[in-house]
């Protein structure tokens, strides 16, 4: 059975130049096109016009904040916001039993990931019973109590798996983890496990907590912000406006990524009608184009001249009371740099000393620094060395804890950040576990669970037979694609509470469950009358986000009833309180919240202010929560690779028409590239010295420990990417990552530095 999305191409692939602005008019048309495309204008409309408003829905495509004080009084959208509201609106078609009764399992995974999210929003519960080919119908009491006979049947909890995707909101979640360990287990692998799981270890080990330092706010009062491996024009486009204030208010903008990100080049805001007259603005200054999986280097280039420079004017470059009296290791630091020459440091990354030093002259005389991060720093093997790194730079200039300074990764999903607050963690904290004794009187497990790769492993090995996923789409998100759907096959149960089809709905276990959930822009009435559940920012603001449009017809329900009503067919009891309450009024579980979790204090009152508020940050007020109260400077060994001739190292990146493993639409419209997204962007040179053809068909092999892995069918496409990189699009090349390779620390799949060669196919 095929695991992967066709092999086929659409053989209508157009290239044509990278885009040199982002956004602007044609973003506009493209919201309304995509948004039309699946439902009427009305509910379009609506829809779009209280995406981030305060008496609407929390934007479902990213964890970028709303501007601090008030939500934004008109809609602020963007391409990519829209896309995935367009995605969860849509009604023209829906995935009805009709859908499953003509289609058998065999048949929809011959269909592309494209084709599956077209079909529509999922109405009802669905069940593959063992040896069926295809799925039917279930209630839901039937469904539950399915699941509930199952997790009995276990030897032990820990033969269960529950994962979390970074959508499902903050009571959602709360509830969730609740039901987890109360069941018995801490197997709580999350999508922050693939994501920002490097970041958080870094941050945690350094400045005591893994979330930014930063408010929305600090980014217009910077001096210099330095955007390291992140593609905001696409990903988190909201960003570009913050941005562009900055640059009017006189900050610096430096990108570091091997790529020349439209978004990072230029951006014209749609919905100002001075940029629409003027222009765009131009964002980047300086612009380092390195090869994949230098930053570290580079960051240690940055780190050796400012204390050049800090030796050439004393006092006058870093921050040596703020050192004294918040750090540790600052000596340790200091001397591992003098190991390393400029030249070295330099030449690893592709850049002359010049160009470095001409980076660093922008912020050697303000501490006004912000740096920002994502993916294209999170997923390689010295993941937390290189964020380590960062935080060095941050802790010599003093820009932690001070306005317009500071560590800002990007989270990803929209409520990412919020589900690790509510708890969703296999390893929890002690004090954690002790408040949710302290509330609820069991005893949690203390041993950590399985993160996602070790859940993996768990399953293929057979010491987990059941696998549960709130919201996400496991099998193509991991690594190693076939691995992990011959891991999901033998499974006993496999169940998925989702708002869309996707492929993991068909890499099934004997038995399989799909489990059709409200998504966020649906109005999710209960007995007391209309929800909203709360999410929380990258920045760390927690806010309502409540739904505005009438759910398809259909048996839908809520991602809190699904939890609650399972919980209670388990035969969890939730002493003093009942499942069902929580379900009818969310106020109740936020006052549960309110009493584990800190910095919820009066939750529901604050909650209700437009806009919300921020959680507690330590770093912010130069609190360190580490294990001395002091921020650490680290010392992080500088790895080199190097390739063998014909090997090229790949990057796996999103594309402008997809969100994660849902597939929009086969352009990257800013990268030029239309109609196909089975394509391989190489250097011109390595086209020519590999004997390959610009638009020639190849197969990608990887190599790692003795095995090979292969992605077929890609087409080469030149490119101005580094000597020796190259590019491709997640979730089609995750068959080339070894479940095996993985980040130091936080166990983040490799997903940007995979050592492959390419062969005519
Ligand atoms: N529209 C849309 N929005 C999204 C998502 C989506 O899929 N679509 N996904 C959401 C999620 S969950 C996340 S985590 C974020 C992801 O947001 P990003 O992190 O922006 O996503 P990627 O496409 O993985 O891009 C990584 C960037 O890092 C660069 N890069 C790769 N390797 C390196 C490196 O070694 N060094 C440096 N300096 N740069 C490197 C790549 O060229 C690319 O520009 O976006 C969120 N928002
Ligand atoms: N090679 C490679 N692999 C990667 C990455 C990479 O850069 N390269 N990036 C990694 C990253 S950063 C991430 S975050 C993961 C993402 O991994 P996941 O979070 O597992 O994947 P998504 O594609 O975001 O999940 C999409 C599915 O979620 C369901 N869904 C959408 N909205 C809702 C909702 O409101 N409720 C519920 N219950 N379900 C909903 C829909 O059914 C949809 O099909 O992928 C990782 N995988
Ligand atoms: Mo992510």
């Amino acid at each position: 059975m095929t695991n992967t999305p066709p092999e086929e191409l659409t053989g209508k692939l157009k290239t044509g130049q990278p885009k040199t602005e982002a956004a602007g008019l044609t973003a506009v048309v493209k919201s309304f096109e995509h948004v039309l495309n699946g439902t009427g204008i009305g509910r379009g409309w609506k829809a779009l016009v209280k995406l981030n408003q305060k008496d609407g829905y929390d934007c479902p495509s990213c964890a970028w904040p709303d501007p601090d004080g008030e939500r934004s009084g008109v809609a602020e959208y963007c391409e990519s916001g829209a896309k995935a509201v367009a995605d969860e609106v849509m009604d023209k078609h829906t995935a009805s039993p009709v859908l499953f009764q003509r289609y058998s399992v065999v048949d929809l995974l011959q269909k592309t990931d494209l084709w599956l999210g077209q079909q529509g929003r999922l109405t009802h519960p669905m069940v593959l019973r063992g040896g069926a080919t295809h799925y039917e119908p279930i209630g839901w009491d039937d469904a539950f109590q399915l699941i509930a006979d199952q997790l009995r049947a276990l030897d032990s909890p820990d033969e269960a798996i529950f994962y979390t995707s970074g959508r499902t909101s903050n009571e959602a979640a709360f509830l969730y983890q609740l039901f987890v360990r109360m069941y018995g287990t801490n197997n709580m692998p999350d999508c922050s496990n693939m994501c920002h799981e490097s970041t958080s270890v870094a941050l945690g080990e350094t400045i005591g907590l893994g979330k930014a330092s930063v408010k929305y706010d600090d980014y217009e009062k910077a001096d210099v912000i330095m955007i390291m491996g992140q593609n905001p024009g696409t990903n988190a486009p909201r960003m570009l406006t913050p941005l562009e204030q900055a640059k009017r208010n006189g900050a610096k903008i430096i990108a570091v990524n091997p790529l020349r990100e439209t978004g990072l080049l230029a951006f014209k805001y749609p919905q100002s009608p001075r940029d629409m007259l003027l222009g765009s603005e131009k964002l980047t200054d300086i612009f380092l184009q390195i090869p994949i999986n230098t930053d570290l280097a580079l960051l240690k280039a940055m780190g050796k001249i400012l204390l050049e420079e800090e030796a050439k004017t004393p006092g006058k470059v870093i921050d040596r009371n703020f050192i004294r009296e918040y750090t540790a290791d600052y000596e340790a630091y200091v001397q591992s740099l003098a190991a390393h020459d400029l030249d070295g440091l330099a030449a690893q990354c592709g850049l002359t000393v010049a160009q470095i030093r001409e980076a660093v002259a922008l912020f050697k005389h303000t501490p006004k620094l912000i740096i920002c991060w994502a993916m294209g720093l999170t997923q390689h093997k010295n993941a937390v060395h290189t964020i380590n790194e960062i935080i060095n730079l941050l802790l010599l200039k003093g820009s932690i804890g001070i306005e317009g300074g500071g560590a800002s990764p990007i989270r990803g999903h929209s409520n990412v950040q919020g589900d690790r607050t509510m708890g969703i963690y296999e390893k929890p904290k002690p004090e954690f576990l002790d408040a949710l004794e302290r509330v609820f009187g069991f005893k949690p497990l203390r041993e950590p669970g399985y993160d996602t790769v070790a859940s993996v492993r768990a399953m293929y090995e057979g010491r987990a037979t059941v696998f549960f996923g709130l919201g996400g789409n496991f099998a193509m998100a991991v690594s190693d694609t076939d691995y992990t759907a011959d891991a999901l096959r033998r499974c006993k149960l496999t169940v998925h509470v989702s708002t869309k089809l996707n492929r993991s709905h068909l890499i099934t276990g004997e038995t399989a469950l799909i489990l059709p959930c409200l998504g966020r822009t649906d109005i999710d009435r209960q007995a007391t009358g209309e929800q909203f559940v709360s999410c929380e920012s990258t920045t760390g603001v927690v806010a309502q986000s409540h739904g505005i449009v009438e759910p398809v017809p259909g048996q839908m329900k809520s991602e809190v009833a699904i939890i609650a009503e399972l919980a209670e067919r388990a035969g969890l009891e939730l002493r003093p309180y009942n499942w069902r309450d929580l379900i009818a009024d969310y106020d109740r579980i936020r006052d549960l919240i309110e009493q584990v979790v800190p910095g919820f204090d009066n939750y529901n009152e604050r909650i209700r202010k437009p806009g919300g508020f921020y959680l507690p940050n330590g770093p912010r007020e130069r609190r360190f929560t580490t294990k001395d109260g002091k921020a650490h400077f680290t010392v992080n060994p500088l790895t080199t690779r190097t390739l063998k001739p014909g090997e090229l190292l790949l990057m796996t990146i999103r594309s402008h028409d997809q969100f994660n493993t849902t597939v929009y639409g086969n352009d990257d419209r800013y990268r030029g590239i239309y109609n196909e997204r089975r394509v391989l962007l190489m250097n011109p040179d390595d086209i020519t010295r590999l004997n390959l053809r610009d638009k020639q068909v190849v197969n990608i092999h990887s190599q790692y420990d003795g095995k090979t892995r292969t992605a077929r069918q890609f087409i080469v496409v030149p490119y101005d990417i580094p000597h020796g990189c190259c590019a491709a699009y997640f979730p089609e090349t995750n068959v080339l990552i070894p479940i095996d390779s993985v980040a130091e620390k936080s166990h983040t799949p490799t997903s940007k530095s995979i050592v492959v060669t390419v062969e005519g196919a």
